[in-house]
């Protein structure tokens, strides 16, 4: 069947980019399984325990898949002004909403739009190697950061896709080469030396996966004492892509967000983080990203940062 999706829907639900792929089986699966078995996942057990095993294959969690279609969601690149903290730019975008929700919304208006038959929406949470996907789709390469790049786009956006029970007469992109060439920059920038040789990151020393995943107060990795502002979720390998550089700074939002956590010192902060509850943490960042490290989790951040 030929399905041509309504551009003007798809420019309204935020896609920069799409494209269709049928192939189901992950290219870099066998890369995955030798990354978990060199102990680069650190505690991030939902990529180690038995999910591994569907990661291979769509139709291990969706076993009508036929096609899938992928959407990339961009987001703006947002600049900080000196002396405030940092937090990752997906974090404040989406009005200052969990993109989990935001997007799912989304792909769910974009599927009833392109199918009435069976679907399986994957964003994030699906045992998915959801770049893989989007190469297989022919939306961008792996950069040396291990982000999924794009010639147009860079690399500041989302990944969502829609895993179909049927074919569509569309046409496949080619599968994109690497366009990295001699570039370390990402590399030589990373503060905390996670980005290995091979593409892949060695989560446990990525400030990502501290100030995001971790919720207790765990040692930080190695030299992110030396890190002065990242306090949710780290950009630093993107800001310095070469890739990225077209992309325009903005400046940041006004929102609840960032009235709580810019234009003060990360001393301040902590110490309004220790006059209230957990529950009361919870209650005002309840439905954003920032949720997920809880009152605890965003205090050992704040802590471990390099003191002025
Ligand atoms: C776990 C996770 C993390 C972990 C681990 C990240 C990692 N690199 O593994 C942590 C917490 C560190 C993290 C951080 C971030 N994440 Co994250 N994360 C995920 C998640 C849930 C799983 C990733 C995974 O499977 N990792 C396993 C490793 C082995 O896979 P990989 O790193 O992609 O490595 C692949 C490449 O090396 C590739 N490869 C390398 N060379 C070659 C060559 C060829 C020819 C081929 C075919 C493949 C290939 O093979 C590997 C296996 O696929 C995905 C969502 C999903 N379900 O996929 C989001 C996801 C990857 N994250 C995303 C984002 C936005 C981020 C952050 C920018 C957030 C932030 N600002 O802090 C950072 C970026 C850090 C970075 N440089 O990667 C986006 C990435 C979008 C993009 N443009 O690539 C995703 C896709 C979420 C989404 N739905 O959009 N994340
Ligand atoms: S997100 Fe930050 S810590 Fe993680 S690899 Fe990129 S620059 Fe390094
Ligand atoms: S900074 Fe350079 S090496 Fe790293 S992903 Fe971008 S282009 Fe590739």
């Amino acid at each position: 069947m030929t399905k041509l999706i309504d551009q003007n829907l798809l420019k309204l639900q935020g896609v920069v980019d799409y494209g269709y792929t049928e192939a189901d089986k992950a290219l870099s699966y066998q890369k995955y399984l030798d990354w978990i078995n060199e102990s680069k996942a650190g505690k991030l057990s939902y990529l180690t325990d038995e999910r591994s095993l569907k990661r291979e294959s769509l139709k291990s969690i969706f076993p009508e898949f036929k096609s899938a279609y992928v959407f990339l969601f961009n987001y703006p690149k947002f600049k900080t002004e000196q002396g405030d903290l940092k937090i990752a730019s997906y974090a404040l975008s989406f009005g200052a909403k969990d993109y989990h929700y935001v997007l799912k919304d989304r792909l769910n208006i974009i599927a009833k739009s392109i199918t009435h038959k069976e679907y399986k929406i994957s964003l994030d949470i699906e045992p998915v190697l959801e770049r893989d996907l989007a190469h297989r789709a022919g939306l961008g390469w792996f950069g040396k950061n291990s982000m999924l790049i794009n010639k147009t786009h860079g690399s500041y956006f989302l990944i969502g896709s829609i895993l179909l029970s049927e074919t569509f007469n569309q046409p496949i992109k080619k599968i994109e080469t690497d366009h990295c060439g001699s570039c370390t920059k990402c590399i030589d920038f990373c503060p905390t030396n996670a980005i290995s040789s091979d593409r892949t990151l060695i989560a446990q020393k990525c400030i990502s996966t501290y100030t995001i995943e971790e919720f207790k107060d765990v040692e930080p990795p190695k030299s992110y004492e030396s890190v002065k502002e990242e306090i949710f979720g780290c950009d630093i390998c993107q800001e310095v892509c070469p890739w990225n550089h077209k992309i325009p700074a903005e400046q940041s939002p006004e929102n609840f967000v960032t009235d709580f956590f810019f234009n003060k010192s990360a001393q301040k902060i902590l110490l309004q983080l220790e006059q209230m509850s957990n529950r009361e943490y919870k209650r005002i960042f309840y439905g954003t990203a920032l949720a997920r490290t809880g009152r605890v989790g965003m205090m050992k951040n704040l802590k471990a940062l390099k003191k002025p």
